[in-house]
């Protein structure tokens, strides 16, 4: 017993439920394709727009090559170069490998997990535009030569205002958060939607590979991000308002810059590898035509990987000159990431081995991804010691590891990963004819021009140079690294002629036919706007195994929900671990306002970027009331207890379920807050600790009026907000809305204290304590109005009839808020307050 309906239905009767699901999940066409919000159209969007920056990056680094190819080269001034280096870097790593990985997160997961959309897919149209306009901005200031020009790095003291007097680096700093905002709404969306929103029945130990993959580094985002948006808001401030923060003539340290920097840059390279290398476990047991073998070592693999990494950020590092003891530390610590990474390789070469390859196009570029990688990884062992680091930094020795690294270990399962999933989007199978030429002359041109790389490397020619002499003996290998780029360069042209051919020429194909075993071959191909008819029960971590008719009678609507109710969008919710039905999601539909959302968040960075203050407050508030005015209609008005779901099961909708996606959101948006804040105490201890011109001239006076009513605030919102959760207080509407209205007011009381100690404090422009002092108080107090904006909401939710005892949400996550912010908040005076005494009985 399945726990699936086998019962033949009349094919009528599964046409009519084609067509109503269509009609309330369906986009129509025209300008209201602007409003999709569905995962089929957004993560599309975001694998085309990341090809583009694809192509403009490879532009950008033919250029590169054109300048380099002849020594004493005329072609670009040095000016120009910086630009031209420093966005392609940026726009590989921003614009293209970390959308590129969402876009097939969001266009896959669903399918993958057998729902039928992600858990907030306003996020995701939210998160597409974001990416889009701040991407644009970019690459709007290289047209027009204001590109940034500090490298993808951007090292202070070379970006501070003194150096880089113009805006190039702000256009950088503004743009690269911008894009920021949408990777953390994709990690918050992607995890919850692994989490929650799996078909019933699939145990977290059934999940495919992939979607163990992309939650490990969508993790990885929550946690690598935060310090990058950081230090961006920091030398954003520096620049704009003289904070000092990496100044080292009052009291800040340029250093301080590159641990932010790395703190995120290397998890970085894994967050780009890691979905790359769950898309190879995914496809290479499809064409090993056998199970992976080490299902198990594989996700204890990736999970030791994820931790791994963040305890190497310093090994970017060893030239700066720090302790010896964390040389030896830092050098071990990355050669030990070898361990988990051959762990995946045998797990993948035993797969091969045991089953019966079968050498299809995507397969030929998994082996391009094999012979690349394992170079790539091999060089990075030998920078990991210490000894040769010092010899090859900052020569093109590095500069060819970390193309192997990046281009094999991303680009090359991208290509794969696009010839194996272009059925699914098609309907039509890829041929050999010209993708094979394409894969060779990709391989051939790719070895040619990174292997020489090595060479001039160690002839110690250093990164970053405009031009060379001749008598430098780097003639020769540049011309041919040079010829190489163009080679590859025309196999890249080739594959993109293939690839648009194929949507027209392509042989028409029907459902898996490479014979896969995942669950995203079961929807028609193309898929429709709702993914499945019906959604399928889980017993193994290959569905197709025991059920190859599984997507027709899925599609004869034999599995749950195989109906429309309310016309609401509904999907199912599961137990995080186990699988079980927990709950019926009812997902938004489309809508212009994540479009006008993040136009608003556009106006802001823009207002910014030219120092139009004002402006940028308007925007802001017009981005929090955009984003108020997602949930009106979501949630119901009254109770409605448990709902048939079909096959004789029954479950609560989400806004009455004890953990609905939007607590797991929460939850996850507070590990990324406080993850920025504890890089910003970091800070503050690495200044004082290490620092030129510490201890400060002059410390901030203690407040006693403010350090009160600070505290008394938070703690009068935090009791208030929690008190109205309570079913007692919950139950009546006149005394939850006295809660939340008291909730308000304590916010406003937290928020007048932190003005209030503020008042108080050293000119903040004088002395990086006094900056960072600053930073931590206005952190709590934007916390503080936050938090005024949630119990606000509640209020409005509480009058408009959306809250019950059954219904307590919004609610819910107010308090939540309401607790964290009071934890930041005692922390912060904790810290501004007590720290000073600390160091000055400690030295
Ligand atoms: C498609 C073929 C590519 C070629 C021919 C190429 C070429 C180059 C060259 C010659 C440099 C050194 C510039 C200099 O030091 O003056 C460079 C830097 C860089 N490349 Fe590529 N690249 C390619 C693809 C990629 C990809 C796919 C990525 C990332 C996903 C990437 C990321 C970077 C980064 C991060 C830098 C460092 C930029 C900096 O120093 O600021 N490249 N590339
Ligand atoms: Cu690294």
């Amino acid at each position: 017993m399945d726990g699936i309906d086998h019962r033949p239905r009349p094919p009528i009767a599964a046409i009519r439920l084609h067509k109503q699901l269509e009609a309330v999940w369906g986009t129509p066409p025209g300008w209201a394709r602007l409003s999709a919000v569905n995962h089929n159209i957004v993560g599309r969007r975001f694998i085309l727009t990341a090809f583009v920056f694809f192509g403009i990056g490879g532009v950008l680094a033919m250029l590169i090559r054109a300048q380099l190819a002849t020594p004493r080269s005329a072609f670009l001034g040095p000016e120009v170069y910086n630009q031209i280096f420093t966005m392609h870097g940026t726009v590989m790593m921003f614009l293209f490998a970390i959308p590129m990985f969402e876009g097939f997160a969001i266009y896959l997961l669903p399918k993958l997990l057998g729902a039928r959309d992600m858990a907030f897919p306003r996020l995701g149209a939210y998160g597409y535009w974001c990416y889009l306009f701040g991407g644009s901005i970019l690459v709007i200031a290289l047209a027009i030569g204001l590109a940034p020009d500090g490298g993808w790095f951007m090292y202070t003291p070379l970006t501070s205002k003194t150096y880089s007097p113009g805006i190039n680096a702000d256009i950088w700093l503004i743009g690269v958060t911008f894009v920021e905002i949408s990777a953390i709404s994709a990690a918050i969306e992607i995890i919850a939607t692994i989490l929650k929103l799996r078909a019933p029945g699939m145990s977290i130990d059934k999940m495919p590979l992939l979607a163990w993959y992309l939650l490990v580094t969508a993790f990885m985002m929550l946690v690598g991000f935060p310090p990058l948006i950081l230090g961006s808001v920091l030398l954003e401030l520096e620049r704009a308002f003289g904070l000092p923060f990496f100044d080292p003539t009052r009291g800040g340290d340029a250093l301080l810059w590159q641990h932010l920097f790395w703190l995120f840059g290397h998890p970085e390279v894994y967050i780009i590898f890691l979905p790359a290398a769950g898309m190879v476990s995914t496809m290479l047991p499809t064409f090993a035509r056998r199970e992976i073998i080490g299902y198990g070592w594989i996700v204890v693999s990736v999970v030791a990987l994820a931790f791994l990494s963040f305890g190497l950020w310093v090994h970017h590092m060893f030239t700066v000159g720090i302790p010896h003891l964390a040389l030896a530390f830092f050098s071990s610590a990355s050669t030990a990431v070898a361990v988990p990474t051959a762990v995946q390789i045998f797990a993948w070469l035993g797969t091969l081995a045991a089953g019966r390859p079968q050498l299809k196009l995507p397969m030929l570029y998994l082996l391009g991804f094999f012979s690349v990688f394992v170079i790539g990884g091999l060089t990075g062992v030998m920078l990991a010691i210490v000894p040769f680091n010092w010899q090859a930094h900052d020569t093109h020795f590095v500069v060819a590891h970390l193309h192997y690294v990046l281009v094999g270990g991303f680009v090359f399962p991208i290509l794969a990963a696009t010839y194996y999933w272009l059925p699914h989007l098609t309907g039509r199978v890829p041929r050999h004819s010209l993708g094979a030429p394409a894969f060779w002359l990709i391989l051939i041109g790719f070895n040619l021009t990174f292997l020489v790389m090595h060479w001039t490397g160690l002839l110690g020619m250093p990164r970053r140079i405009a031009s060379y002499g001749a008598e430098t003996g780097w003639e020769w290998p540049n011309l041919l690294s040079s010829i190489g780029g163009f080679i590859m360069a025309i196999g890249f042209a080739l594959f993109t002629v293939d690839v648009l051919m194929h949507w027209r020429h392509g042989k028409r194909c029907n459902r898996n036919p490479w014979g896969a075993g995942t669950l995203e071959w079961a929807t028609a191909t193309p898929p429709p706007s709702y993914n499945f008819a019906s959604l399928p029960l889980v017993a193994s971590r290959l569905p197709f195994a025991e059920q190859p008719d599984l997507g027709a009678r899925l599609a004869a609507g034999a599995g749950y929900l195989g109906f429309v109710r309310d016309q609401a969008l509904e999907t199912l919710g599961v137990d995080a671990i186990s699988g079980r039905i927990e709950q019926i999601v009812r997902l938004p539909n489309r809508s212009f306002l994540p479009f006008v959302s993040a136009v608003a968040t556009g106006v802001f960075f823009l207002a910014v970027l030219f120092k139009l203050y004002l402006v940028a407050v308007g925007a802001l508030v017009g981005v929090i009331a955009t984003l108020l005015l997602w949930a009106p209609s979501s949630g119901g008005r009254c109770d409605r207890g448990p709902l048939p779901v079909g096959n004789g099961k029954t479950a609560v909708l989400h806004s009455e379920a004890a953990s609905p996606p939007a607590l797991w959101a929460l939850w996850l948006a507070l590990a990324a807050d406080a993850t920025a804040f504890a890089s910003l105490g970091f800070g503050l201890l690495f200044l004082w600790v290490v620092a030129p011109n510490w201890p400060p001239p002059e410390l901030l006076p203690w407040s006693p009026w403010g350090t009160a009513l600070t505290i008394a605030g938070f703690a009068v919102a935090l009791v208030a907000s929690y008190l109205a959760t309570t079913r007692r207080i919950l139950a009546r509407a006149n005394r939850r809305e006295a809660a939340l209205v008291f909730a308000g007011l304590g916010q406003i009381g937290g928020l007048v204290g932190c003005a209030v100690i503020i008042s108080a404090a050293p000119d903040p422009t004088r002395h990086a304590y006094a900056a960072v002092t600053l930073v931590m108080l206005l952190y709590a107090g934007l916390h503080a109005a936050v938090g005024l904006v949630f119990s606000g909401f509640g209020l409005w939710r509480s009058r408009a009839g959306f809250i019950s005892p059954a219904r307590s949400l919004d609610l819910r996550l107010g308090a939540i808020w309401a607790g964290f912010t009071a934890a930041i908040a005692v922390t912060v005076v904790l810290t501004v307050f007590g720290l000073p005494l600390l160091m000055r009985t400690t030295s």
